[in-house]
């Protein structure tokens, strides 16, 4: 973990956003500083590189606040990590929204998507299942898509989720790379 990755190594742009307080700094500072920083609503973005095996994460968090300026984030994103208060029910329809409304747009087709439901340590938090059939996933047919049950308060190695939302994040991009590569090589070929 940490920020000091080989030049070597791909550098992956992870784009992290959610409605406002939903644990996106947090979880940030989480991978890298391993300690929970005092977030407050972000009022502009926070980007900081983070190593996981092989790969870097160049991650973009994007105030939840600033919906209208996510846009301007979107090109060449690798992965959506969309976060979300598992505790709070009354935001599916706003989440929905988001997520419908990103979909829609050009520059994340294929995007995959990692939703990260967080705060699991509090009471009653939603789980994977009644995610996916509250905000309908499993019409999403267009790219990969993994819900992470998570607690960013908790360290990468204190089990909350984290380390398996990186594991998550890097097969997916070595998939996706991989993919394009094909892509590529089929549209030369069909010249
Ligand atoms: N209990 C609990 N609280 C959390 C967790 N993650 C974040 N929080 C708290 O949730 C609040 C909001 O966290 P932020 O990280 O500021 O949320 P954000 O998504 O960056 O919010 P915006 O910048 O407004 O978009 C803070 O008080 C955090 O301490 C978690 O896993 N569990
Ligand atoms: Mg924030």
């Amino acid at each position: 973990m940490g920020g000091s990755g080989s030049k070597e190594m791909a550098c992956h742009k992870i784009l992290l956003i959610g409605l406002s307080g939903s644990g996106k700094t947090t979880l940030l500072y989480q991978l890298k500083l391993q300690q929970v920083v005092i977030a407050v609503p972000s009022i502009a973005f926070n980007v900081e590189k983070i190593q996981h095996a092989d790969c870097i994460f160049e991650i973009f968090d994007v105030g939840g606040n600033l919906k209208s300026t996510w846009i301007h984030h979107y090109e060449a994103t690798d992965a959506i990590a969309f976060v979300m208060d598992a505790t709070n029910r009354t935001n599916l329809k706003d989440i929905k929204f988001e997520l419908d409304l990103m979909f829609k747009d050009k520059t994340l087709d294929g995007v995959p998507l990692l939703l990260i439901a967080n705060k699991q340590d509090q009471s009653n938090p939603m789980k994977s299942e009644e995610i996916i059939r509250e905000l309908q996933l499993n019409d999403i047919k267009d790219r990969d898509w993994h819900v992470q049950p998570c607690t960013a308060i908790q360290t990468v190695s204190e089990g909350g989720g984290l380390h398996d939302a990186l594991v998550y994040l890097s097969d997916i991009v070595e998939k996706k790379k991989k993919a394009d590569k094909k892509k590529k090589k089929v549209k030369k070929t069909s010249k």
